[in-house]
């Protein structure tokens, strides 16, 4: 395979998933102390001791040895979120927190000394808490200013430091969780499609002007959008069923057309006509839109299908957003299906839509792992078919680099184990790095380098020749 000479390879984490020291140096409560068990379970008025995220990882106090371990794999670069309610306790504080923003100088130092160059997700599910509860989160246009207020602190602080950025992590998982995603205290359901697209419409504004702030303060940054990208193949060659899954897309993507192309797109208008949706806009807000990104960047852990016919129409498990399983591919242990040669599909298809280049900021295999002994009495994990899937979507990077697509790079997920996002365990595991930390809270916290830590290593080093 032959990936660009300059390929960033890397992984990639979020603060809330393994940062964990959930109410120390003055941070303030994010949306995620609140959620016990991700998606899958009810909210909590104060953190309870079940949330696994309150302690994470541990990576707050460990960061320098699991950036060491990074760096010992080769990592070029390095993704990490800023936990928003580390700078701004509340979210609409005037001042920031001097003790959160120096942890993430020591953070951003400690990649730079290792010659990893970091690169921040600016939002990634950790609103403040404070904003959901008083403002009902991106409903209330106020929270733009605020999201201004934040991205320009961390964007004066560390410009010398950060250069590539991303404005809001799986912006499209808003329209499946609301809470998680928006920060809007309300199920799906609970919430109107009026409310909804105006929440998007806030953060679709807050990221273009974040795009033009970025690049004011240094006109050297990279600033993406971030979107779940999940192809939505039609379960059957029936026109009507093509129609669906393309509307299906269509709706997962208004977002990414929108911040690559600076303005709604044709079909995402039509959608609020035919769904008498009025979106409140302000004068400034269709420029603010034409802001558009330097790049685009994605996450890809699954395909999915789309019937018209309401008999099949069936929803698998899997991801965030989610629809009717292709009987063609197998799953996960948690039932997310792998496709492979999806991705190699999405990179084209982004590519000849927007023309802009293309970043793979989130992808990998959850599983459950077994620390084995080895007889010299190392611990490892065996773990073959994490390897299998890893090489396999490569391969489709390659191919798609071969199709002409401009890749910048690949950032695997949960590149040291950390607290899944929609289950909030410990068990599904994506790491090289093996965490001894297990759902019910036990465990040591100590590292261990699993078998793709070494493969993974390989594949660096040979810059994707050998996968
Ligand atoms: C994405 C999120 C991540 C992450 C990943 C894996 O949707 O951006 O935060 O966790 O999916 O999902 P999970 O942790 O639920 O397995």
């Amino acid at each position: 395979m032959n990936f660009p000479e300059k390929f960033l390879w890397g992984g990639a984490v979020a603060a809330n998933q393994l940062e964990g020291a959930y109410n120390e140096d003055g941070k303030g409560l994010s949306i995620q102390d609140v959620l016990p068990h991700g998606l899958k379970g009810p909210r909590t008025d104060v953190p309870t001791e079940d949330n696994l995220k309150l302690k994470g990882i541990d990576f707050y106090h460990r960061y320098k040895e699991d950036i060491r371990m990074f760096a010992e794999m080769g990592f070029k670069v390095f993704r990490t979120s800023i936990a928003w309610s580390r700078i701004f306790p509340h979210g609409d504080e005037e001042e920031p927190n001097e003790k959160g923003l120096q942890f993430y100088d020591d953070l951003f130092d400690t990649c730079r000394q290792y010659g990893i160059e970091p690169m921040v997700t600016i939002s990634h599910y950790e609103t403040p808490l404070y904003l959901a509860e008083k403002y009902h989160g991106w409903t209330n246009r106020k929270l733009i200013d605020f999201y201004l207020r934040y991205a320009k602190t961390i964007f004066t602080r560390y410009k010398d430091k950060v250069k590539y950025w991303l404005t809001f992590n799986e912006i499209n998982s808003i329209l499946e969780s609301p809470f998680m995603s928006g920060g809007i205290p309300a199920s799906k359901e609970e919430l109107s499609e009026a409310d909804l697209y105006q929440a998007i419409h806030h953060e679709l504004v807050a990221s273009a002007l974040a795009t033009k702030l970025g690049h004011e303060i240094n006109p050297e940054f990279q600033i993406g959008c971030m979107v779940l990208a999940m192809p939505i193949y039609p379960l059957t060659p029936d026109p009507s069923d093509v129609i669906c899954s393309m509307e299906q897309n269509q709706r997962n993507e208004m977002f990414l057309a929108v911040q690559a192309r600076g303005e709604y797109p044709g079909y995402a208008k039509r959608y609020f006509q035919d769904h008498r949706i009025h979106i409140h806009m302000e004068d400034g807000d269709e420029q603010a839109l034409r802001n558009t990104v330097d790049f685009i960047s994605f996450s890809y852990y699954v395909s999915v299908c789309a019937t018209a016919d309401p008999k099949k129409n069936k929803r698998g498990e899997g991801n965030l957003l989610g629809g009717v399983p292709n009987p063609y591919l197998k799953s996960s242990e948690w039932g997310w299906q792998i496709d492979p040669q999806g991705l190699r599909y999405v990179l084209n298809d982004f590519w000849d839509k927007y023309q802009k280049p293309l970043f793979i900021v989130e992808n990998g295999l959850g599983a459950a792992d077994e620390l084995v002994e080895l007889p010299d009495g190392t611990k490892t994990v065996n773990d073959d078919y994490r390897i299998d899937y890893m090489r396999e979507h490569l391969k489709q990077v390659g191919e798609a680099i071969a199709d002409g697509v401009p890749v910048m790079g690949y950032t695997s997920w949960g590149c040291i184990d950390l607290v899944s996002a929609s289950t909030a365990e410990m068990r599904k595991r994506y790491g090289f790095i093996y965490v001894d930390r297990n759902n019910d809270g036990s465990g040591t916290l100590e590292r261990y380098r699993k078998k793709s830590f070494y493969w993974y290593q390989h594949v660096i080093k040979t810059n994707g020749r050998e996968l």
